[in-house]
């Protein structure tokens, strides 16, 4: 079986789904998506996960949490020393947020293609079919989070769902 589907328009996201994938590991099949606060507060919950179904995600796990500043810091390590990071602090921790375990082939990068590029505004015009583009606002506020890498992919679901880590 093969899947194509492609977004409504075809320059803004390319997904390509193939479902022959045969390496057996579930590890690089998952990755880490978040509905940030501006997507829950806003009502998009059920838009976007609309979205992910219509393009052959599964969802694993998920859950509501309302993260605290000593959660969002060490999960956003890697840009403390960042000028943005107390910003990013404080939007993170400003209302629940929605973690979701993604699941399908080529997840990490089908997953950053969906949600479109970090500046929401910028979205709007370049790729207007993308989550971003629909219910982001600028470059912080930018409504959904997902893993950049297969190994921050393993970090971040080991985060959040620690019951996923693998036996060995
Ligand atoms: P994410 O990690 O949330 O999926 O976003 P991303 O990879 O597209 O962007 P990243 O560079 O990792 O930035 C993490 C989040 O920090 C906020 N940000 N604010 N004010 C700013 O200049 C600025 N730059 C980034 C955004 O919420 C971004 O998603
Ligand atoms: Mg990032």
């Amino acid at each position: 079986m093969v899947w194509k589907l492609t977004g409504r328009n075809p320059q803004s996201i390319h997904i390509h789904l193939c479902s022959f994938s045969t390496d057996g590991s579930t590890k690089a099949r998952r990755t880490l998506a978040i509905i940030k606060p501006d997507g829950l507060l806003g009502n998009y919950t059920d838009d976007i996960k609309r979205t992910i179904s219509e393009y052959g995600f599964s969802i694993v796990k998920e859950q509501i949490v309302q993260l605290g500043e000593a959660t969002v810091k060490r999960f956003y390590a890697e840009h403390s020393s960042k000028s943005f990071f107390s910003s990013l602090v404080k939007y993170m921790t400003s209302g629940p947020v929605l973690v979701m375990v993604l699941e399908k082939d080529n997840v990490v990068a089908d997953w950053r293609a969906l949600m479109g590029p970090t500046d929401a505004s910028k979205a709007k015009i370049t790729h207007p079919h993308s989550i971003r583009a629909k219910c982001g606002l600028d470059t912080e506020k930018n409504c959904v989070h997902g893993s950049d890498s297969t190994k921050s992919a393993q970090r971040e679901i080991l985060f959040f769902f620690d019951e996923l880590a693998p036996d060995e």
